[in-house]
């Protein structure tokens, strides 16, 4: 005897890919929903992605960030949810033709799933639930479809006139009413779960949002002088002194941002050297004197000309002071630890030198950005800002734990992954406009750009034209050494294809190397050049200036 449709051709593969496809939409819904209750870092796309990220190579990262920037997380979901669907419509395929096969790569999924979830920092053993039910849903689904999709037709004979239903080999295998019926209802009953994952997991946030909109960020003890007039030279094209909070680059790890309610929320301040560890909620650690002070961040994984880097006003309490009331002590006076550890509450680990933290600088435990409470992009309740020093070695957002101890007894989360342990900030400069590739008028045009060396501060900016003499450009009015600096230079542009460079003198008198370095292990260096192209005159015209 025939096996029931075996002989039915394309449309059965059809019916395999779809059933595959439906089922793993009903096990992601239903997985999107446990992990509402239990967290969203359990969902198994993003526990899967997070485990991407964790794992992937240093180069591939790299790459991945050129080329998407900061869409990266989203063509990661759309990665793993392809792969998920091609997986998925052959298992379908198999199921149709040996049902425990399908159903076996279901549960295989499950696991996957779960095994991310539970290799998620701070996981616990429920982080599993998501993945493991969402298999059970996919494959009780994919069950009940195989069994509509291999039920004989009640009548026997295919209705007249509906294309592709033709007889092969004698039996019609399908009660196509059935099925479709039942892919009416999984996608249905997907939808609506997935939509109220999704609401309750923003329902599992409210306190979260509540307390960040009930936050009134306190007056500073030491209030930032105001940014100097001459410090923002408004020519078009050119990044703004001060960063908006919206515009503000954001990099990090995390796949869905955490959402810390500040009211839970709490510091520990332990380890190596402390004599006295301490625990802090909000309330308390605002009852500090809090600074406000401008500082510029930039990201080690920022080529050359790139754009992750923002200057903002944080509000904080100074670092050392809290150091110092632990009874930490920095090397330099005797102490043991030199590494300061933080972790933030998605399990990120941040290394920073002791010595940096405690020399008098800036370093800041921030709650404020730019007159508001810090974004839940950007780490609300308290992250750390450390001028001078790139994101990853200082910037740790969404932070809970300071821990003191060695560069010799641990390397941070990113040490791990072949980037420098310590890593101050490069001397930097960038043509913000023109942009490459414009196409000029000739004439005046106003080249102008900002120049970075944290801590440092910038004393020059150069500019040249076809790899011409350096020329001096004019530099915006400085905000103190930890903010970048706007310059500007006046190019008498000429018909033709032109190469702009630019670098910068910071004020121990380095110049910004030429020579090229890329990001890894620990900042790239060289000039940015952008090329543009000058349209000729027409025929007859002067020169417009004269
Ligand atoms: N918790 C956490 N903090 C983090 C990161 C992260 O991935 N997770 N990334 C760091 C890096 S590499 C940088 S450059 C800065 C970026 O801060 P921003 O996103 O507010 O611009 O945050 C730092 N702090
Ligand atoms: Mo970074």
């Amino acid at each position: 005897m025939t096996r029931p449709g075996a002989g039915a051709g394309h449309p059965r593969y059809l019916l395999g890919a779809v059933s595959g496809l439906v089922a793993a939409c009903a096990g992601l819904a239903l997985a999107e929903l446990a992990a509402a209750a239990v967290r969203p870092e359990a969902a198994p796309v993003t526990a899967v992605g997070g485990a991407v990220v964790d794992l992937t190579p240093v180069g591939l990262r790299e790459w991945a960030i050129r080329l998407f920037g900061t869409a990266d997380k989203l063509v990661l979901a759309l990665g793993i949810l392809a792969v998920l669907a091609v997986v998925a419509a052959g298992a379908g395929m198999l199921a149709l033709r040996h049902l425990p096969g399908g159903i076996a790569i279901a549960a295989g999924f499950g696991l996957v799933g779960a095994a991310a979830a539970l290799s998620r920092p701070e996981a616990s053993w429920g982080d599993a639930l998501p993945s493991l039910a969402g298999a059970v849903a996919a494959g009780g689904v994919l069950y009940l479809l195989v069994r509509a999709a291999n039920r004989p037709r009640p009548s026997g004979a295919p209705p007249k006139g509906s294309p592709g239903t033709q007889y092969q080999g004698g039996t019609w295998a399908m009660d196509r009413r059935g099925f479709g019926r039942l892919v009416a209802a999984v996608l249905a009953f997907s939808a609506a779960a997935g939509f109220a994952g999704r609401r309750l997991g923003a329902h599992g946030s409210a306190g979260a949002t509540a307390s960040r909109a009930r936050f009134v960020l306190p007056r500073p003890a030491v209030p930032a002088p105001p940014v100097p007039a001459g410090a923002d030279l408004k020519v078009p094209g050119l990044s703004p002194f001060l960063t908006p909070n919206r515009d503000f680059y954001r990099v990090d790890t995390a796949l869905v941002v955490p959402r810390v309610d500040a009211d839970a929320w709490h510091l520990r301040i332990h380890g190596e050297g402390v004599t006295r560890p301490l625990t802090l909620g909000l309330r308390e650690l605002l009852g500090r004197p809090l600074v406000e002070h401008d500082i510029t961040l930039t990201c080690v994984s920022n080529e050359v000309g790139g754009p992750y880097a923002g200057n903002a006003r944080w509000l904080g309490v100074r670092l050392a002071d809290l150091l110092r009331e632990a009874g930490v002590r920095p090397p330099s006076q005797g102490g043991r630890a030199d590494q300061l550890v933080a972790r933030s509450v998605d399990g990120m680990t941040i290394g920073t030198p002791v010595e940096a933290v405690m020399d008098g600088r800036d370093a800041l435990l921030a709650v404020g950005m730019n007159g508001e409470p810090l974004p839940f992009a950007h780490g609300f309740p308290v992250r750390m800002v450390v001028p001078g020093l790139y994101g990853y070695v200082s910037a740790c957002k969404w932070l809970t734990e300071l821990r003191l101890t060695t560069f010799a007894a641990y390397d941070a989360y990113w040490v791990r992954r072949s980037w420098a342990q310590q890593a101050p900030v490069k001397t930097q400069s960038r043509i913000d406009t023109p942009r490459a590739h414009a196409d000029l008028a000739p004439g005046l045009v106003a080249v102008a750009g900002v120049a970075w060396a944290q801590h440092r501060g910038i004393e020059r900016v150069e500019v040249r034209v076809d790899a011409g003499p350096w020329q001096e450009a004019r530099l915006a009015a400085a905000d103190g050494n930890d903010t970048w600096r706007q310059w500007v230079w006046p190019w008498e542009a000429t018909p033709g294809r032109h190469t702009l460079e630019v670098r910068a003198t910071d004020r121990t008198g380095a110049v910004q190397t030429g020579e090229r370095a890329g990001t890894v292990p620990d900042g790239a260096t060289g000039w940015h050049a952008v090329e543009v192209r000058v349209r000729q005159l027409p025929e007859g015209a002067g020169r417009p200036w004269n």
